[in-house]
């Protein structure tokens, strides 16, 4: 069985900001442009959370709700440094890390460098390591799979630790209702209820092939992670053939400017993945996926490799440009590199290919 840790830091640029700015500590702290303009808020201190204000909402309606808080632009190096210092600690303990964002990481403890036996252990250190380096929090989840350790993660937040062991899964996971489940978001949570299921035991009186009747591809997912199944191994970054970042909405997204400005924000994040795997990559594709699940990717294969943000940006422009954005309401979002050419991605590939030979 495998031990598996997700770490995700609180409130992440929140957080920073209050900790660069002791005067925002205890405050409601919205990270956005202005609330004059079309931006929407990155994220919120928890102060903030209690008026209702989210990440992904417009700033205009943040200040409605929260008129009091006080906004402030983002400030991405100091993001991208505290990163930097999170994922320093977590290579202390493995190799096999795999990022999902900035403040959100899957790490594979089963074996680790420090010979722990307990993963929980091996969490519990990581977040003091995070608090005395960056005077932040993190939560964590520890399990046997990325599913349930990232529920985990999820179930105490902030400054929190769950384990869920193999035997406490599948029960767990019958009461957790159903919008708690990774990857099952407002709308699949709305499309749900509307059926009557409320929570995982609903969830399970269904068989597989109706769940991907109702739901596609992520009806597979559904089926087996009600029963606590989630064979996918953490794939740190530099053994995989792309890199991308993709973000799936709270609500639909019509207006085509604010995709850019997501589209924007995970142009930087990928830079910044790129620039501590010192690659590039020649094929940029950006995937959407519509309201009604309909999923498409749009590519475009370049001479040269691109690695900056704003080279990113434009390629994305110009994939933009052969989707619906704008005139379809979006659910997710999605910009990835592949064709890596960094060194270590080359040589990789020759082991990877090796190795199916001799399969
Ligand atoms: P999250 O981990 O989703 O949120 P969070 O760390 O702010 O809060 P918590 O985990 O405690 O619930 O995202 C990490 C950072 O990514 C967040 O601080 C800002 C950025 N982000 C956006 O800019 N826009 C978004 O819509 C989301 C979800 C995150
Ligand atoms: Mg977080």
């Amino acid at each position: 069985m495998r031990k598996i840790i997700h770490i995700d830091m609180d409130a992440f640029y929140a957080s920073i900001e209050q900790r660069n700015d002791p005067s925002l500590r205890g405050k409601p702290v919205i990270v956005s442009g202005s609330p004059n303009s079309r931006s929407v808020v990155s994220t919120c201190s928890y102060e903030a959370r209690k008026f209702g204000v989210h990440s992904a909402m417009p700033a205009s309606h943040a200040y409605r709700l929260c008129p009091q808080g006080i906004f402030v632009p983002p400030h991405f190096s100091e993001y991208e440094e505290a990163s930097r210092q999170i994922h320093e600690i977590f290579s202390e303990y493995t190799d096999i890390i795999e990022p999902l964002s900035l403040d959100e990481a899957y790490l594979d403890v089963t074996r680790n460098r420090r010979g722990i036996r307990s993963a929980l252990i091996i969490a519990r250190e990581i977040k003091n390591k995070i608090r005395e380096k960056t005077e932040l929090t993190a939560s964590g989840g520890v399990s046997y799979n990325k599913f349930l350790a990232k529920t985990a993660s999820d179930w105490e937040k902030p400054d929190g630790l769950t384990l869920i062991t193999p035997k406490q899964a599948v029960p767990f996971l019958e009461e957790l209702p159903i919008g708690k489940f990774f990857g099952i978001g407002k709308k699949t949570e709305e499309h749900m209820k509307n059926l009557g299921i409320v929570t995982g035991r609903d969830l399970k009186a269904y068989e597989k092939w109706q769940l991907i009747e109702m739901f596609g591809k992520s009806g597979s997912y559904y089926f087996d992670v009600v029963r606590g199944i989630d064979p996918r191994p953490v794939q740190p970054e530099r053994i995989r053939k792309s890199i991308g970042r993709e973000e799936t909405f709270s609500r639909d997204i019509m207006d085509g400017e604010e995709i850019r400005e997501i589209l924007r924000r995970l142009s930087a994040e990928l830079e910044e993945t790129l620039r501590r795997l010192e690659t590039g990559g020649k094929t940029v594709t950006l995937k959407v996926k519509y309201h009604d699940f309909q999923s498409i990717t749009r590519s475009n294969s370049l001479s040269r490799p691109v690695s900056g943000r704003r080279e990113l940006m434009e390629q994305a422009d110009i994939l933009m440009e052969k989707t619906e954005i704008g005139k379809r309401p979006i659910r997710l979002i999605g910009l990835s590199l592949t064709s890596l050419t960094g060194h270590r991605f080359r040589e990789e590939e020759d082991q990877l290919d090796l190795f199916s030979l001799s399969l």
